[in-house]
């Protein structure tokens, strides 16, 4: 269903609409006002990790067009808006001095929200760990955790008051596995050992942060942001099967394990219990803290197949082909029934709480031909996956919100500038803004769900 103002009224007045960035993504002016060097400043600069050896100095250069983008934002007729505070601008070693222009910058965007009318949701760690702290083994260190303890009570400190949510950490899944074990994104290292200590100590940070927030901003309801992936056997094999709990296993439980049961899932620790770093007594009472909220990034399905090479290391399994026809961009399936299975699955699996899709969205790099851009691909898989969020309402299932991914073209990590999530096209030349098909798309299905909640609300 296309028509947003029939899609429209199919959510409950509290129901919140929204769209997300990243501080990496769009900011720029990595050097700028006491910032100093993440990761992923590292990573980019160097040669080969990038594509096109694209880098973040730049980016969308919000952090010096702020007020058009808050601007922007409000045009877009949601109620809140969904962005990540950058560590190495606030502390700008990861330890150590606080960095007051950093904290300044954010002072503003909140208050900018605020005297539009629009909710701040605030992610504490999109992935820009400052650089220094790999001189401890960054994730890899126990020390970390305690680190980003320290910087989200800092954060909370100052901006607390005026958040509608905090969410700790944005997909762990990408941080640990996909930067410690498959060498994606930075700091691009591919080893188990690695990668298990960074999936720990990500979690305990995690938890840490979780104890700070509520200490220092008690009235912000905290959450945590997981790529959950909807993973599906590629036959109904009992070997695929197998595979595809394995790959739940690893994939989800490896995070949703500690945060909501209070333990790590059993084939996980069976199968690499021995390369795990010391599980300290009592961290796992502290990851598993009760949360407000989780958020949901969804985008495509994970369909495997058992991987019977000889040794193959756990979750041992390969990639199954695709079942729809339709693909992103960037190559990724579109398969919206899968979004609506995940959560069935997840809200079977855990006790969880109250959930925001915090993203979702889909890469599609229509250019502007005489000033449009018809990016009728990116409108049809919002409708699609918006769809299954009022679906899944309709059944009973807690959807406080949604997030398109993303407000605007922006760093899209490994693959640079050349993939494009927004709902409004960057001209990265200009920096000039133009709305896409989606985006006032996007914009009429908020306004329209916003008029319709007032009417409502009188009557
Ligand atoms: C993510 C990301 C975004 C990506 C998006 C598209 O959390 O994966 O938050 O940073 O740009 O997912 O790949």
């Amino acid at each position: 269903m296309t028509d947003s103002k029939l899609l429209a009224a199919r959510f409950p007045k509290d129901f919140l609409f929204g769209v997300a960035t990243a501080a990496f993504q769009i900011e720029g002016a990595t050097k700028e006002d006491g910032r100093k060097p993440s990761i992923w400043d590292a990573f980019s600069n160097m040669p080969g990790r990038v594509y096109g050896r694209h880098n973040g100095d730049v980016a969308c250069d919000h952090y010096h067009r702020l007020e058009e983008d808050l601007d922007l934002i409000k045009h877009m007729g949601v109620e809140a808006y969904r962005f990540s505070i950058a560590w190495p601008r606030v502390i700008p070693e990861g330890a150590g001095n606080i960095n007051e222009k950093g904290l300044d910058f954010y002072d503003r965007l909140v208050d900018g929200l605020q005297a539009r009318g629009i909710k701040a949701f605030a992610t504490l760690y999109h992935w820009d760990l400052p650089l220094a702290l790999m001189g401890d083994g960054g994730w890899t260190a126990r020390s970390t955790a305690y680190d980003f303890q320290r910087y989200a009570k800092v954060v909370m400190e100052r901006l607390g008051d005026r958040l509608s949510s905090v969410a700790t950490f944005n997909e762990p899944w990408c941080s640990v596995w996909l930067s410690h074990l498959y060498g994606v994104h930075a700091p691009g290292e591919r080893n188990m050992e690695a990668a298990l200590a960074a999936m720990h100590h990500t979690n305990l940070a995690h938890g840490l942060a979780v104890e700070a927030i509520c200490q220092v901003a008690p009235q912000v309801p905290v959450g945590l942001v997981l790529n959950a992936h909807s993973v599906i056997p590629g036959t109904d094999s009992a070997e695929d099967k197998a595979a595809a709990e394995r790959a739940f296993d690893f994939h989800n439980g490896a995070f949703f394990g500690p945060v909501f049961k209070g333990e790590y899932p059993a084939s996980l620790l069976d199968a690499l219990g021995d390369r795990m770093p010391l599980v300290e007594d009592g961290d796992l009472g502290i990851i598993s803290q009760k949360l407000d909220w989780w958020g949901l990034n969804y985008y495509t399905p994970m369909r495997v197949a058992a991987d019977q090479t000889e040794g193959a290391e756990f979750p041992a399994t390969v990639p199954a082909p695709f079942v729809s026809q339709e693909k992103t961009d960037i190559g990724w399936e579109i398969h919206a029934p899968a979004m609506r299975s995940l959560v069935e699955d997840l809200y079977e699996r855990y006790d969880l709480p109250v959930c925001y899709v915090t993203e979702n969205g889909a890469c599609d790099n229509a250019e502007p031909q005489g000033g449009v851009i018809e990016d009728d691909m990116r409108l049809d898989y919002y409708a699609d996956h918006l769809a299954v969020v009022a679906d899944l309402l309709k059944d009973g299932y807690p959807m406080k919100g949604y997030f398109a991914w993303s407000l605007m073209d922006n760093f899209e990590w490994a693959e640079g500038y050349r993939m494009r999530f927004g709902l409004v096209y960057v001209d990265y030349k200009t920096q000039t803004r133009t709305i896409k098909k989606s985006g006032n798309w996007y914009r009429s299905l908020a306004q329209n769900f916003g008029s319709s909640n007032e009417k409502s609300q009188v009557g």
